[in-house]
């Protein structure tokens, strides 16, 4: 199979980027999988695996980029700036992020219609993706399975106000229809949510039975086949699907705008409290303690809110921002004790 550059989603975007003399002599490659040493690549000219270099690893390559080429074999010279991208914070003890898919269009939030189904987790993707500036999608799968399929559906209307969302068995034949507008020649989506949600099965029913190969299924420890890379698949409409593997939770980083877009209800209310610096706990005049009273917000709506806006300021505090924080708490601390010393000597 060969792809022109727009059938990968190479766009303006990317090619303002290139100097014309750099159009001549490198070639763009969109990336479909990073490995530790490796990452595998289509172009114009094909498929082709190029090495890990510290171009790439500085760059924390992730699968969807554009890179540039040159040589045969080709080796990267640059990473092209995202469209956009789909990041959380890495595990580890340093704050940094790990992008989950690069320059994608839509984000499909899959989520079933049972015991796993929570709102909390839902809001928390819906704010990745405004931060990352694509569409959320929700899709909500196993329909088939739940007794009352269109409360899941009537529960996502309601709490997250504009979302789209598909209800949908994924073992059928309905994800490509009900899918489709989001899939089409040289979009690229992204799937994501939690293990067992029924990702992968979508993925099948998407790119068509059997396309599955490679790395995506491996056998885990029981004999089950997990998802452990993500990688770029083509689909029949000529749109792209990037699979990821199940995150427990998604931890946030740097989403604070996307924090603001999901509750903007509750950041209109705050901007009317008598104080600019209100809590919402106890000071008078506080709208959103008022909203909660009237029965207009519900005060869990508020919780959730705290929790994302404190998670995602200590995620991204950078550790040298957390030490310089301790610092200055040290210091504070010590001038304090000092000055009581100070005023208590004035007394004595
Ligand atoms: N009946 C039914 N089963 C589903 C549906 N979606 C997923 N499953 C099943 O749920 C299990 C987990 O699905 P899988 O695609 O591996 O989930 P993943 O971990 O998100 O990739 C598999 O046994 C699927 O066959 C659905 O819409 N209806
Ligand atoms: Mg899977």
């Amino acid at each position: 199979m060969t792809y022109t550059l727009p059938d990968l989603g190479f766009s303006a975007h990317f090619q303002s980027q290139l100097t014309p003399d750099e159009f001549d002599t490198l070639t763009p490659r969109r990336v479909v999988e990073v490995q530790r040493t490796l990452i595998h690549t289509l172009g114009e000219g094909g498929a082709k695996t190029i090495p890990m270099s510290p171009v790439l690893a500085d760059a924390r390559v992730a699968v969807g980029d554009w890179v540039l080429t040159a040589g045969d074999p080709p080796l990267a010279t640059r990473v092209l700036e995202r469209r956009s991208d789909v990041k959380r914070r890495a595990a580890g003890d340093v704050a940094i992020a790990q992008s989950i898919a690069a320059n994608i269009d839509t984000l499909f939030i899959v989520t079933s219609c049972n015991q796993e189904f929570n709102i909390a987790r839902l809001e928390r993707y819906v704010v990745v993706a405004h931060q990352a500036g694509v569409e959320p999608v929700v899709v909500l799968t196993k329909a088939d399975l739940a007794d009352n399929p269109g409360d899941y559906l009537d529960q996502v209307q309601r709490h997250l106000k504009g979302v789209i969302v598909e209800l949908l068995n994924a073992t059928s034949s309905e994800p490509s229809a009900k899918l489709s507008p989001w899939l089409g020649k040289g979009r690229t989506v992204a799937l994501v949510g939690s293990s067992g949600v029924g990702k992968t099965t979508l993925t099948n029913a998407l790119t068509g039975q059997g396309l599955l190969t490679r790395s995506i299924r491996e056998d885990d420890a029981e004999g089950r086949h997990t998802t452990t890379a993500r990688s770029m698949y083509p689909l029949p409409s000529g749109a792209w699907l990037i699979d990821t593997p199940g995150m427990r939770e998604l931890q946030i980083y740097d989403v604070a705008e996307g924090v603001e877009a999901v509750f903007d209800d509750i950041v209109t209310l705050a901007g009317t409290c008598r104080f600019t610096d209100c809590q919402h706990d106890t000071e008078p005049g506080c709208a959103i303690q008022a909203a909660i009273d009237n029965g207009q917000l519900d005060a869990r709506r508020l919780d959730r809110w705290r929790k994302l806006q404190r998670e995602d300021a200590f995620n991204t505090q950078s550790v040298a921002e957390r030490r310089a924080e301790s610092r200055r708490l040290n210091k504070l601390y010590s001038e304090g004790k000092a000055n009581l010393k100070r005023k208590r000597g004035d007394f004595i």
